[in-house]
């Protein structure tokens, strides 16, 4: 290994105008983001998909492994065979395996079973974390990673003016088998990404945040 090399970091952004404000309407951006749970068929094209998945990849990584592969479905097929793979789990979830403190904790949202969406969305972005690299080698903070480029796609598709919503049915390995990954991707976050039907409603308890002075400490 040779010593490490630097070059000048010139790629800096540069809003043009005061932090504050800045940093404000980055705010009145994200703050609109809503998980929605109904999808419209209406299309998003491909590229702009892949932009998406360019802005979650420019995410920090441990060592820079970029430990994340973006499984992107249009294949309405596939959608379907993750639908009744997914419903078939949501079943037994909630059927079973949540706890009544989970399922109450659930109940404001108005979730079940019934996951129309991995159907009727024009794209599912089934996000998976390689636990070592495509070269064999070592990854490191993996789940921070992954989450961190997952964030960075949320709000690249809320900056487009695209719904998502993070579902995460549980057990995940079935998308590894009906998408044919190979045994070092582990199914990390489910994405669905489109635009919000007609008349989507969504919860009134999912509008609520926390006040500032419950989440930021200033020492
Ligand atoms: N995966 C289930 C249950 C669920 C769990 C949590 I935590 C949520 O925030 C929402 C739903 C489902 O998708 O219905």
């Amino acid at each position: 290994m040779g010593a490490p090399e630097f070059v000048p970091y010139t790629e800096r952004y540069e809003p043009g105008i005061a932090p504050e404000l800045a940093a404000e309407r980055f705010h009145d951006v994200v703050r609109r983001r809503r998980t929605v749970r109904h999808f419209s068929d209406r299309p998003v094209s491909h590229e702009t998909i892949e932009w998406l998945v360019r802005s979650a990849t420019t995410a920090p990584s441990g060592a820079n492994k970029q430990p994340w592969r973006f499984v992107c479905v249009q294949d309405a097929a596939t959608k379907r065979a993750i639908r009744v793979a997914a419903e078939e789990e949501e079943r037994e979830f909630y059927a079973h395996r949540a706890s009544p403190e989970w399922l109450a904790d659930l109940e404001p949202l108005g979730t079940d079973p019934t996951k129309e969406f991995l159907e009727v969305a024009p794209w599912l972005v089934v996000v998976f974390r390689l636990t070592r690299g495509d070269d064999g080698t070592n990854v490191y903070y993996g789940q921070e990673s992954v989450g961190l480029a997952c964030g960075f796609l949320l709000a690249a598709a809320q900056f487009a003016g695209l719904a998502t919503l993070t579902h995460t049915p549980s057990p995940m390995g079935f998308l590894g088998d009906i998408l044919g990954r190979p045994g070092h991707e582990k199914p990390f976050l489910l994405i669905p990404v489109g635009y919000p039907a007609d008349g989507c409603l969504v919860p009134r308890a999912a509008l609520s945040r926390k006040p500032l002075d419950q989440v930021l400490i200033r020492v």
